[in-house]
């Protein structure tokens, strides 16, 4: 079927663009034509060009912030090109007594809070799943740090008034639906949308937003897998029931048991996403590293969502034993902890450094992989081998 962007496009390549450009959204043509943007993130391994997905290499990733233009970028659909912040507005409808929408200018008129939160791809590590599954192939970094600054979700609900009935806040951003890409859209439990730590950001590390992260708003919901951060937020609206919405009830799902590597898993069995778990990630030494003879310095980064880190544990012996590592740095509720240990690596040979996090609910990183047809949550020990090249 031939719709008006196809048509658009197929106007654009036969050079017959003209007035139709300014009377049809910015987006859906320029989406789909070149030039190809990389949106500052030349340094970050590219895993799609468009919609753009960059991942950050581990080398990267040695800073407890994360610097804007090193973070991972996960997009399933085309930034929109229509982004004028004098023009956006946040709709908050629903079931609420009084339904707003709010420009730009009024949200900064609210009390602001910053959250300083590790924001991660349910599909980071996906590459690593044995059998493979499909989707992209993130390796270690789909994950970074950011402090981000908005106003508090709870704060807008309450001038809406939610009613008695609402029970989820739909999140829906403005990317636009693609071939068989549907509509982005996500749903949070309207006690997580109450939390006092659940904003609406229109900055990231002190600036606004960069378009390919979500600007002029978007949702940061904290300790929850990334998919939950809606870009380009436009609405958020109170439902008396579940969304039906791909993203929502088919997408970022998990199964309830354990299942067998390779094993089809019934959608009964499957529940939502929601937060986090722990995990680890060795920024120093890199993979593959030559390394001269005597201590080696670990160091890296813990995290687990919506929980503290406890422990972090460091082995050379392929597990057999460890020694707890030190914690250090800053330390923020939704964050990522530092860690950092000197271990001795004195034989010229080669050796494999593995990190194991438990968190304070004394959940430890499992030493199998728990497949799931989707590859969500990858959580095993971090490991990198490094060469001792003599002293
Ligand atoms: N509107 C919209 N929001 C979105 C997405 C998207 O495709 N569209 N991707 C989500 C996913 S899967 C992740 S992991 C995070 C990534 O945020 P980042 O690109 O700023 O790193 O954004 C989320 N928000
Ligand atoms: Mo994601």
């Amino acid at each position: 079927m031939l719709d008006r962007r196809d048509l658009l496009v197929g106007a654009a390549r036969l050079g017959l663009l003209g007035a139709v450009t300014r009377a049809w959204p910015a987006g859906t043509l320029q989406a789909q034509a070149p030039p190809r943007q990389t949106w500052g993130k030349e340094k970050l391994i590219a895993r799609s060009a468009r919609p753009p997905d960059y991942e950050t290499p581990v080398s990267l990733l040695d800073s407890f912030i994360t610097p804007t233009e090193h973070f991972y970028v996960r997009s399933h659909l085309p930034v929109p090109t229509d982004l004028d912040a004098r023009a956006w507005t946040l709709t908050i409808d629903g079931e609420v007594a009084t339904p707003l929408t709010l420009k730009l200018d009024e949200l900064r008129t609210l009390p602001a809070a910053t959250v300083t939160m590790t924001l991660e791809c349910a599909g980071n590590g996906r590459a690593f799943f044995d059998p493979p599954v499909a989707g992209i192939q993130w390796g270690k970094g789909a994950v970074g740090t950011a402090r981000w600054t908005g106003v508090r979700v709870a704060d807008l609900l309450k001038r809406a008034g939610v009613r008695e009935a609402g029970r989820f806040v739909v999140m829906n951003g403005g990317d636009r639906p693609l071939g068989t890409m549907p509509d982005f859209v996500r749903q949070m439990p309207i006690a997580k949308a109450l939390d006092a730590d659940t904003i609406v950001a229109y900055e990231m590390n002190g600036q606004p937003l960069p378009p390919v992260h979500g600007f002029p708003l978007r949702a940061i919901v904290p300790g929850w897998e990334g998919a939950y951060a809606v870009k380009w937020l436009n609405g958020l609206s109170v439902t008396d029931r579940e969304s039906d919405n791909f993203w929502v009830a088919s997408a970022y799902r998990y199964p309830v048991r354990r299942v067998a590597p390779g094993a089809a898993v019934d959608a009964k069995e499957m529940a939502p996403l929601t937060g986090l778990v722990v995990k680890s990630l060795i920024t120093a030494p890199l993979d593959g590293a030559k390394i001269g003879s005597g201590r080696v310095p670990v160091a890296g980064f813990a995290w687990a969502g919506e929980h503290d880190i406890a422990k972090v544990e460091i082995s050379v012996d392929h597990g057999v034993t460890w020694r707890p590592a030190q914690l250090t740095g800053e330390q923020a509720r939704y964050a990522w902890r530092r860690f950092e240990l000197a271990v001795d690596a004195s034989r010229p040979e080669s050796y494999l450094i593995m990190s194991r996090a438990t968190d304070s609910r004394g959940n430890v990183q499992p030493e199998a992989p728990h497949w799931n047809p989707s590859g969500y949550l990858w959580n095993v020990p971090d490991r990198v081998r490094v060469e001792i090249v003599g002293a």
